[in-house]
């Protein structure tokens, strides 16, 4: 049966409900604070609606959460790449996490790749998973479009790794854009299932989603969200002062005059999110700010204050750019601090099966 809008996968139920007569497993590592996990795919440049939605959240969080944020190349190989512009890209991904803020030693950053946990882990949970219930993820559909028979197995069931990613270190809270709420979704039924199946083995996981700036819109057209795949209406992070002064410039508004939140203004909406979100200030602060003046006036301060967030994070970025040698070592070290959490848990789920 074929499942409309959100309506999507079987419902989450409560923590703990296990089936008894199931092996009793070792124990879960034990938590002072929740842990969070969180990926971002090395496809580009990340944007501003990467920054807003996600990556700020991450480094502002370090210090309530347990975190742990991964490259995921793996993702990545699920549309085609060119090899040496992936390398380059998941370096430089590296790169702007730490320029953002993210402290490697609070909360390890790693590649995807360099833990093998997570490729054997999904190959496990692929199959306790529905073909159902991939059938109905929004994703899929719009990556695949019209292509559907050539698009790669891999994109089919990328939901299924990401879920492997989230359950092997424990992860009790996902940081993700809207986008991202039906994966996290599925990961919390494959829990379910397996859980029932093989007796208690993962900790269920929660979606983290901001209501403001989950979902940044592209400046070209703002009822499409910010996205690395359409070039034209996204900031990149490193955009220079005189291309973001450009981009803002162009940026769709609409025929009327005044500045307000008004979500039937969508170009003019979305524009005003951004301010606010990055001066901190309120919405009617800003309302009251820039009454009786035009766009003009707002797309200038605008500009400025994206210049004046983005300079330091382009020069932290510029220098860990200078030094690729000591970046692969902060990732290699980032990869052997995760990696005995995520074979522990692969080793708990093998016991379950009865594979090891
Ligand atoms: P693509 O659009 O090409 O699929 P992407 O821009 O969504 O890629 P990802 O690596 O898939 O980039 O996402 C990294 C994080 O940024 C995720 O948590 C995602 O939800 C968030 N994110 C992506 N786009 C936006 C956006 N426009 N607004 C807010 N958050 C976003
Ligand atoms: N699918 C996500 C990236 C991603 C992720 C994860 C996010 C892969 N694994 C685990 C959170 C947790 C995306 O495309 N934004």
């Amino acid at each position: 049966m074929a499942t409309k809008g959100n309506a999507t996968l079987e419902p989450a139920k409560t923590e703990g409900k296990t089936k008894s007569g199931a092996q009793a497993k070792p124990a879960k590592e034990p938590k002072q604070k929740p842990r969070v996990f969180s990926g971002i795919q090395p496809t580009s440049i990340p944007h501003l609606g990467n920054y807003l939605g996600a990556m700020r959240h991450w480094a502002a969080e370090q210090d309530h959460y347990d975190s742990i944020f991964c490259v995921v190349n793996l993702h990545a190989q699920t549309v085609p790449q060119d090899p040496a512009e992936l390398r380059q890209n998941t370096l430089s991904l590296a790169a702007m996490l730490l320029a953002v803020g993210i402290d490697p030693q609070r909360a390890p950053i790693f590649i995807q790749s360099q833990v093998s946990a997570h490729a054997e882990l999904a190959w496990l949970l692929n199959c306790v998973t529905s073909l159902g219930w991939l059938n109905r993820m929004h994703q899929f559909k719009s990556k695949a479009g019209e292509e559907r028979e050539s698009a790669s197995a891999g994109l089919y069931t990328y939901p299924v790794l990401m879920a492997a990613d989230i359950l092997l270190y424990d992860t009790d809270l996902v940081p993700v854009g809207d986008d991202q709420r039906q994966h996290v979704e599925l990961a919390r039924n494959i829990v379910e299932r397996f859980n029932d199946r093989f007796g208690e083995t993962f900790v269920l996981p929660n979606p983290l989603i901001r209501e403001e700036g989950a979902r940044i819109m592209a400046l070209d057209d703002p009822t499409r969200k910010m996205s690395k795949s359409e070039p034209n209406g996204a900031l990149f992070l490193t955009d220079a002062p005189s291309v973001i002064k450009k981009k803002i410039a162009r940026a769709t508004t609409d025929s009327e005059r005044t500045i307000e939140f008004n979500p039937n203004r969508p170009g003019i909406f979305n524009l005003a999110t951004i301010y606010s979100l990055l001066s901190g200030q309120s919405k009617a602060e800003i309302e009251e700010h820039f009454a009786g003046k035009g766009y003009k006036e707002f797309k200038a301060e605008l500009t400025e204050l994206i210049v004046a967030t983005l300079q330091p994070i382009q020069q932290r970025y510029a220098e860990l750019m200078n030094d690729p040698a000591q970046l692969e070592g902060l990732l290699r070290q980032g990869a052997d601090r995760v990696r005995p959490r995520a074979e522990a848990t692969l080793h708990r789920a093998q016991t379950a099966m009865g594979i090891r």
